[in-house]
Protein backbone atom coordinates (compact mmCIF):
# COMPACT_ATOMS: atom_id res chain seq x y z
CA UNK A 1 0.00 0.00 0.00
CA UNK A 2 1.27 3.33 -0.97
CA UNK A 3 2.11 5.44 1.80
CA UNK A 4 0.47 8.65 2.58
CA UNK A 5 2.72 11.51 1.21
CA UNK A 6 3.14 13.20 4.23
CA UNK A 7 3.78 9.59 6.26
CA UNK A 8 1.46 9.96 8.84
CA UNK A 9 -0.97 7.30 9.89
CA UNK A 10 -4.53 7.71 8.74
CA UNK A 11 -7.10 6.64 10.30
CA UNK A 12 -10.63 5.78 9.11
CA UNK A 13 -13.46 7.04 11.22
CA UNK A 14 -16.94 7.42 11.46
CA UNK A 15 -18.02 10.05 13.98
CA UNK A 16 -20.83 8.88 16.04
CA UNK A 17 -18.86 5.42 15.88
CA UNK A 18 -18.00 4.11 19.84
CA UNK A 19 -15.33 2.21 18.85
CA UNK A 20 -13.87 5.12 16.72
CA UNK A 21 -14.65 7.88 19.06
CA UNK A 22 -12.45 5.91 21.59
CA UNK A 23 -9.59 5.37 19.21
CA UNK A 24 -9.69 9.55 18.25
CA UNK A 25 -9.50 10.24 22.05
CA UNK A 26 -6.65 8.20 22.50
CA UNK A 27 -4.82 9.35 19.69
CA UNK A 28 -5.54 12.70 20.42
CA UNK A 29 -4.37 12.08 24.18
CA UNK A 30 -1.23 10.70 22.62
CA UNK A 31 -0.48 13.81 20.50
CA UNK A 32 -0.21 11.52 17.58
CA UNK A 33 -0.69 13.21 14.31
CA UNK A 34 -2.77 11.43 12.02
CA UNK A 35 -5.15 12.34 8.88
CA UNK A 36 -8.53 11.42 9.42
CA UNK A 37 -10.96 9.85 6.63
CA UNK A 38 -14.66 10.33 7.47
CA UNK A 39 -16.24 7.47 6.24
CA UNK A 40 -20.02 7.03 5.07
CA UNK A 41 -20.40 2.79 6.26
CA UNK A 42 -23.12 2.46 3.88
CA UNK A 43 -20.87 3.31 0.99
CA UNK A 44 -16.89 2.26 2.31
CA UNK A 45 -14.05 3.72 0.29
CA UNK A 46 -12.31 1.27 -1.55
CA UNK A 47 -9.22 1.82 -0.13
CA UNK A 48 -10.94 1.24 3.31
CA UNK A 49 -11.48 -2.51 2.07
CA UNK A 50 -8.66 -3.13 0.77
CA UNK A 51 -6.46 -2.03 3.81
CA UNK A 52 -8.81 -4.04 5.93
CA UNK A 53 -11.71 -6.54 3.96
CA UNK A 54 -13.90 -7.20 7.22
CA UNK A 55 -14.92 -3.44 6.83
CA UNK A 56 -15.81 -2.01 10.26
CA UNK A 57 -13.80 1.41 11.58
CA UNK A 58 -11.97 2.28 13.45
CA UNK A 59 -8.61 1.10 11.12
CA UNK A 60 -5.61 2.93 11.02
CA UNK A 61 -3.19 2.05 8.48
CA UNK A 62 0.48 2.74 9.66
CA UNK A 63 2.67 5.00 6.57
CA UNK A 64 4.89 1.33 6.47
CA UNK A 65 1.47 -0.76 5.29
CA UNK A 66 0.69 -2.30 8.50
CA UNK A 67 -3.10 -2.16 9.39
CA UNK A 68 -4.30 -1.93 13.22
CA UNK A 69 -7.89 -2.65 12.66
CA UNK A 70 -9.61 -2.99 16.43
CA UNK A 71 -10.21 -0.16 18.29
CA UNK A 72 -8.49 -1.36 21.48
CA UNK A 73 -5.33 -2.00 19.55
CA UNK A 74 -5.38 1.39 18.05
CA UNK A 75 -5.68 2.74 21.61
CA UNK A 76 -3.16 1.02 23.29
CA UNK A 77 -0.21 1.28 19.72
CA UNK A 78 -1.20 5.31 20.29
CA UNK A 79 -0.88 5.17 24.06
CA UNK A 80 2.45 3.21 23.99
CA UNK A 81 3.96 5.55 21.97
CA UNK A 82 3.04 8.24 24.22
CA UNK A 83 0.61 8.35 27.29
CA UNK A 84 1.38 11.95 29.00
CA UNK A 85 -2.31 11.52 30.91
CA UNK A 86 -1.09 7.66 32.20
CA UNK A 87 -4.49 5.34 31.21
CA UNK A 88 -2.07 2.99 30.29
CA UNK A 89 -0.65 2.80 34.13
CA UNK A 90 2.30 2.75 35.07
CA UNK A 91 4.31 -0.15 33.47
CA UNK A 92 2.80 1.24 30.43
CA UNK A 93 -0.02 -1.99 30.16
CA UNK A 94 -3.63 -2.65 31.67
CA UNK A 95 -4.62 -4.26 34.16
CA UNK A 96 -6.29 -7.24 33.91
CA UNK A 97 -9.45 -5.93 35.60
CA UNK A 98 -9.32 -2.93 32.58
CA UNK A 99 -9.20 -5.53 30.02
CA UNK A 100 -12.11 -7.55 31.90
CA UNK A 101 -14.02 -4.16 31.85
CA UNK A 102 -13.47 -3.41 28.55
CA UNK A 103 -14.51 -7.25 27.39
CA UNK A 104 -17.75 -7.04 29.32
CA UNK A 105 -18.53 -3.90 27.78
CA UNK A 106 -17.50 -4.79 23.86
CA UNK A 107 -19.24 -8.04 24.72
CA UNK A 108 -22.58 -8.68 26.75
CA UNK A 109 -23.58 -4.71 27.13
CA UNK A 110 -22.66 -3.85 23.65
CA UNK A 111 -25.10 -6.54 22.47
CA UNK A 112 -27.91 -5.19 25.10
CA UNK A 113 -27.47 -1.63 24.14
CA UNK A 114 -28.02 -2.99 20.17
CA UNK A 115 -31.33 -4.87 21.58
CA UNK A 116 -32.12 -1.39 23.67
CA UNK A 117 -31.65 1.16 20.82
CA UNK A 118 -33.10 -0.94 17.79
CA UNK A 119 -35.59 -3.80 19.61
CA UNK A 120 -37.28 -4.42 16.71
CA UNK A 121 -33.88 -5.81 15.02
CA UNK A 122 -33.26 -9.55 14.82
CA UNK A 123 -29.73 -11.17 14.31
CA UNK A 124 -31.81 -13.83 12.09
CA UNK A 125 -34.24 -11.30 10.47
CA UNK A 126 -37.62 -10.23 11.29
CA UNK A 127 -39.05 -11.38 14.84
CA UNK A 128 -37.64 -9.05 17.44
CA UNK A 129 -35.16 -10.80 19.66
CA UNK A 130 -35.90 -9.10 22.84
CA UNK A 131 -38.05 -6.78 24.52
CA UNK A 132 -37.02 -3.17 25.12
CA UNK A 133 -37.28 -3.15 28.99
CA UNK A 134 -35.43 -6.49 29.42
CA UNK A 135 -32.38 -5.10 27.01
CA UNK A 136 -32.65 -2.09 29.08
CA UNK A 137 -32.93 -3.45 32.24
CA UNK A 138 -29.60 -6.14 31.06
CA UNK A 139 -27.26 -2.95 30.28
CA UNK A 140 -29.25 -1.03 33.65
CA UNK A 141 -27.22 -3.65 35.43
CA UNK A 142 -24.10 -3.50 33.72
CA UNK A 143 -24.52 0.52 34.24
CA UNK A 144 -25.12 -0.43 37.78
CA UNK A 145 -21.93 -2.10 38.20
CA UNK A 146 -19.91 0.66 36.63
CA UNK A 147 -22.29 3.05 39.32
CA UNK A 148 -20.72 1.38 42.19
CA UNK A 149 -16.91 1.38 41.01
CA UNK A 150 -17.38 5.17 40.50
CA UNK A 151 -18.34 5.68 43.56
CA UNK A 152 -16.02 3.52 45.19
CA UNK A 153 -12.96 4.72 43.31
CA UNK A 154 -13.73 7.83 41.17
CA UNK A 155 -12.95 6.11 38.29
CA UNK A 156 -14.23 3.13 36.71
CA UNK A 157 -10.72 0.62 37.50
CA UNK A 158 -9.39 2.89 40.61
CA UNK A 159 -9.10 6.07 41.67
CA UNK A 160 -6.87 7.64 38.33
CA UNK A 161 -8.82 7.39 34.64
CA UNK A 162 -7.46 4.51 32.60
CA UNK A 163 -8.33 2.67 29.10
CA UNK A 164 -11.55 1.38 30.86
CA UNK A 165 -12.83 4.98 31.49
CA UNK A 166 -11.83 6.08 27.90
CA UNK A 167 -12.93 2.95 26.23
CA UNK A 168 -16.12 2.53 27.79
CA UNK A 169 -17.57 5.98 27.87
CA UNK A 170 -18.76 6.46 24.34
CA UNK A 171 -21.14 2.86 24.73
CA UNK A 172 -22.76 4.19 28.26
CA UNK A 173 -23.16 7.88 26.02
CA UNK A 174 -25.01 6.01 23.70
CA UNK A 175 -26.88 3.73 26.17
CA UNK A 176 -28.03 7.28 28.32
CA UNK A 177 -29.07 8.91 24.86
CA UNK A 178 -31.53 6.76 24.31
CA UNK A 179 -34.13 7.88 26.89
CA UNK A 180 -32.12 10.58 28.56
CA UNK A 181 -34.98 11.69 30.54
CA UNK A 182 -35.38 7.83 31.95
CA UNK A 183 -31.54 7.69 32.06
CA UNK A 184 -31.72 11.15 34.19
CA UNK A 185 -33.90 9.28 36.85
CA UNK A 186 -32.17 6.69 37.46
CA UNK A 187 -29.82 6.29 40.97
CA UNK A 188 -26.47 6.71 38.70
CA UNK A 189 -25.16 10.21 39.87
CA UNK A 190 -21.87 9.08 39.47
CA UNK A 191 -22.36 7.70 36.23
CA UNK A 192 -23.87 10.84 35.25
CA UNK A 193 -21.09 13.23 36.79
CA UNK A 194 -18.82 10.99 34.71
CA UNK A 195 -20.07 10.79 31.39
CA UNK A 196 -21.25 14.77 31.59
CA UNK A 197 -17.34 15.11 33.00
CA UNK A 198 -15.93 13.21 29.68
CA UNK A 199 -18.47 15.12 27.10
CA UNK A 200 -17.81 18.64 28.98
CA UNK A 201 -13.97 17.96 28.22
CA UNK A 202 -12.26 19.79 25.48
CA UNK A 203 -10.59 16.59 24.48
CA UNK A 204 -13.96 14.84 23.66
CA UNK A 205 -15.14 18.21 21.88
CA UNK A 206 -11.99 17.34 19.60
CA UNK A 207 -12.79 14.06 19.21
CA UNK A 208 -16.03 14.94 17.69
CA UNK A 209 -15.15 17.37 15.56
CA UNK A 210 -17.04 17.18 12.20
CA UNK A 211 -15.11 16.06 8.92
CA UNK A 212 -16.92 15.73 5.42
CA UNK A 213 -16.81 12.24 4.22
CA UNK A 214 -13.32 11.32 2.79
CA UNK A 215 -13.02 10.44 -1.01
CA UNK A 216 -10.05 9.49 -3.04
CA UNK A 217 -7.49 12.29 -4.16
CA UNK A 218 -8.83 14.58 -1.57
CA UNK A 219 -7.04 16.80 0.69
CA UNK A 220 -5.67 15.47 3.86
CA UNK A 221 -7.02 16.50 7.04
CA UNK A 222 -5.43 15.64 10.40
CA UNK A 223 -7.00 15.01 13.18
CA UNK A 224 -6.70 17.67 15.59
CA UNK A 225 -9.09 19.97 16.93
CA UNK A 226 -9.58 22.70 14.20
CA UNK A 227 -8.85 20.24 11.38
CA UNK A 228 -6.59 22.58 8.67
CA UNK A 229 -5.65 20.55 5.69
CA UNK A 230 -2.63 19.05 6.16
CA UNK A 231 -1.82 20.54 2.49
CA UNK A 232 -3.08 24.04 1.86
CA UNK A 233 -4.66 24.76 -1.21
N1 LIG B 1 -14.27 -4.84 17.15
C1 LIG B 1 -14.25 -3.66 16.31
C2 LIG B 1 -15.70 -3.22 16.10
C3 LIG B 1 -15.82 -2.00 15.20
C4 LIG B 1 -17.25 -1.84 14.66
O1 LIG B 1 -18.08 -2.75 14.75
N2 LIG B 1 -17.53 -0.66 14.08
C5 LIG B 1 -18.82 -0.47 13.43
C6 LIG B 1 -19.28 0.97 13.50
S1 LIG B 1 -19.68 1.47 15.15
C7 LIG B 1 -18.66 -0.77 11.95
O2 LIG B 1 -17.73 -0.34 11.33
N3 LIG B 1 -19.61 -1.51 11.38
C8 LIG B 1 -19.59 -1.84 9.97
C9 LIG B 1 -20.82 -1.42 9.25
O3 LIG B 1 -21.76 -0.89 9.88
O4 LIG B 1 -20.85 -1.61 8.03
C10 LIG B 1 -13.39 -2.58 16.96
O5 LIG B 1 -13.24 -2.61 18.18
O6 LIG B 1 -12.82 -1.74 16.25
Amino acid sequence: MAPSPLALPVLYSFRRCPYAIRARLALLASGQACELREVVLKNKPPALLAASPKGTVPVLVLPDGIVIDQSLDIMRWALRRHDPMGWLGPEGTCSSEVLALIAQCDGDFKQQLDRYKYPHRSAAGGAAIGSLPSARDQAGAFVMQLEQRLAAHGCLAGPRTSLADVALMPFVRQFAGVEPVWFAAQPWSHVRAWLEGWTGSPLFASAMHRYPAWAAGQIAVPLCPNAMPLVPN
